[in-house]
């Protein structure tokens, strides 16, 4: 082997070598970034003039959303059974498997409760948001079941762990026709109560959404707190269901938050594309839900193109 060649081979290993290093870095990055709360949070070379920060668009790009893995952190969600007839009232039972692998126990209380179950069907019909109950380390709930495949989203924090959504298909039996895709609109009505958002999406940027809520044309004023807010919102990503976290702004009860006819949301989407938001809101003693379609602008790319080396490892 002359000198030129075996160089080469080297360069090639080399390449490699650095190819992997980029694919753990990326796939270590994410994990770290959810951490970035803490002050320690490691600080990669490109970032060394951003500030280290949640809302920081460089990281918001480069963090997984949730929703999108069964295991994660050690933590792995399990239905008892992966295949269900449908039905009103369908028992549907799973367990959080953690780092030991034994079931988990132990949850901390998120919005007032220890876990949060979104289920929706993936053509995004039938979604709900319910709260199942613990026993054991099995968790069980009864959802209303149409024939299709379902995506089930548990939003939950063990105690000891960070706060995490885990995903996991169900299959239910018999034959359906898919819902089509959900066109933009940004005015929903559910029992005679018209909610409008008013706000924009932009990949990477904070955005901050305004749901206004109305009732025989007039604001409602009074809007009760259901799960410490005054409104609960939930954002899937189209095409594959990446559950985003949306906060509140403001709570019931701390001397600046009005009971409606606005509640104010926070949010980063990680890419241009469709989102589908569902708002829970709670009035009169009742819970309901006001479904969205808004699409998000921008590239996401706000960061220096770093990521294009990867491309070029060939030489
Ligand atoms: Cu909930």
């Amino acid at each position: 082997m002359n000198t030129p060649t075996r160089l080469a081979g080297f360069g090639a290993i080399a390449a490699v070598v650095f190819g992997i290093a980029l694919l753990v870095g990326r796939a270590v990055g994410p994990v770290a970034a959810s951490d970035s709360a803490a002050p320690s949070h490691e600080t990669h070379a490109g970032d060394a003039t951003a500030s280290d920060t949640p809302q920081d668009p460089a990281e918001a790009e480069t963090e997984i959303p949730g929703g999108l893995m069964t295991s994660q952190d050690g933590y792995t969600l399990t239905l008892d059974q992966p295949r269900a007839l449908p039905g009103d009232a369908v028992p549907v039972s799973f367990t959080i498997n953690g780092p030991d692998g034994a079931p988990v126990t132990a949850y901390d209380v998120q919005h007032e409760k220890q876990l949060h179950l979104i289920a929706v069907r993936r053509d995004l019909s039938g979604f709900q948001h319910v709260h199942p109950t613990l026993t054991g380390g099995t968790w069980s709930v009864d959802l209303a079941l149409t024939p299709g495949t379902w995506r089930l989203f548990a939003d939950f924090k063990a105690t000891g762990g960070d706060a995490l959504t885990l995903g996991t298909d169900l299959a239910v039996d018999g034959s359906y026709e898919a819902v089509p895709p959900a066109q933009e609109s940004r005015t929903a009505t559910v029992d005679g109560y018209q909610v409008t958002l008013d706000g924009d999406l932009d990949a990477g940027a904070d955005a901050r959404l305004t749901l206004s809520v109305s009732k025989d044309g007039k604001p409602v004023t009074d809007l009760q707190p259901y799960l410490g807010a005054y409104g609960h919102l939930v954002a899937l990503r189209s095409g594959d269901l990446a559950y985003l976290h949306v906060h509140p702004d403001g709570e019931p009860g701390d001397g600046t938050t009005r009971p409606g006819p606005d509640v104010v949301f926070h949010t980063a989407v990680p890419s241009a594309g469709t989102y589908h938001l569902y708002l829970d809101f709670q009035h009169d003693g009742v819970v309901r839900t006001a479904a969205f379609t808004v699409t998000a602008g921008g590239t996401g790319k706000s960061q220096p193109q770093e990521h294009g080396e990867s491309s070029g490892h060939a030489h």
